[in-house]
């Protein structure tokens, strides 16, 4: 029994989430290691330092170094736990991300809002509208330009998909206050901050219906901020993107061809 499971944290269904859980595990087992190391010092210097073993004050007090030691070596582990686990988990992440840009990744940007969650996928060309936030309609709005043909396949989801074994890079942006991505079962979490695009990236490894959620106190429906998360197989992803992005493109034309046309001079 480890102390994840111990502690009730849902299972890691993501390619990185095993090295997340085995550092939450060595912090625990520290933690429990500092705890009955305390409680002994802290037995003995009940029995040791007792009125009645001592009944008259001894004002020379310790002379021994131990205590000294002990605190040294707690340092020494500390430091060992950032140097030797925490640093090389988070290099590994930020060195991976540019080799991941490289390779197609499925990429979606999250517009997190007073209260919920908003997807927009760059659809079939793979290229996102030009994102202009002086256009936004109102909150959760993605802000896409009209204007620009790259946004017309694009298409926006109340719910993220994505496919399973291939990396997900999410951008991820608000409309109004500070809110947090957070996908607990993937071990991955971002604040989504208005006017920053921030991205986050992980792999699913398990085809699962789950949830995402609010890691920011936003406000009060900060609660009812959770979200729908689908990681399928990639063909079936395939078909949905298609689906989602031919009918976006054809809305979008048809939009087009209702417009007046503008006197070009
Ligand atoms: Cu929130």
């Amino acid at each position: 029994m480890t102390p994840t499971k111990l502690l009730g944290i849902p299972e890691s269904f993501s390619d990185h989430g095993g090295g997340v859980d085995h550092m939450i595990d060595v912090v625990h087992y520290f933690m429990l290691a500092l705890f009955v190391g305390w409680t002994l010092f802290f037995l003995y210097c009940l029995w040791r330092f007792a009125a009645r073993r001592n009944p008259k004050a001894n004002y020379a007090g310790v002379t021994n170094h131990v205590s000294t030691h002990l605190e040294i070596g707690v340092v020494l582990i500390e430091a060992v736990l950032l140097l030797g686990f925490a640093f090389p988990l988070w290099y590994d992440r930020t060195d991976e991300f540019e080799i991941v840009q490289k390779q197609d990744p499925n990429r979606v940007r999250v517009i997190g809002y007073q209260f919920g969650w908003n997807y927009h996928y760059p659809g079939a060309d793979g290229k996102f509208g030009r994102i202009d936030r002086q256009l936004t309609a109102g909150v959760g709005d993605p802000a896409i330009d009209p204007d620009d043909p790259n946004g017309w396949d694009d298409f926006l989801s109340p719910s993220l998909k994505v496919p399973v074994d291939k990396p997900s890079i999410l951008q991820i942006t608000a409309t109004d206050v500070i809110h947090n991505y957070s996908i607990i079962p993937m071990r991955i979490q971002q604040d989504a901050i208005p006017g920053s695009d921030i991205p986050m990236w992980f792999t699913p490894i398990k085809t699962l219906e789950t949830y995402v959620v609010c890691g920011q106190l936003c406000g009060d429906q900060h609660g009812n901020m959770k979200g729908l998360m689908e990681v399928v197989k990639q063909s079936s992803f395939d078909t949905w993107a298609e689906e989602q992005s031919a009918a976006s493109l054809k809305r979008n034309q048809e939009r087009q061809q209702q417009q007046p046309a503008v006197a070009v001079n």
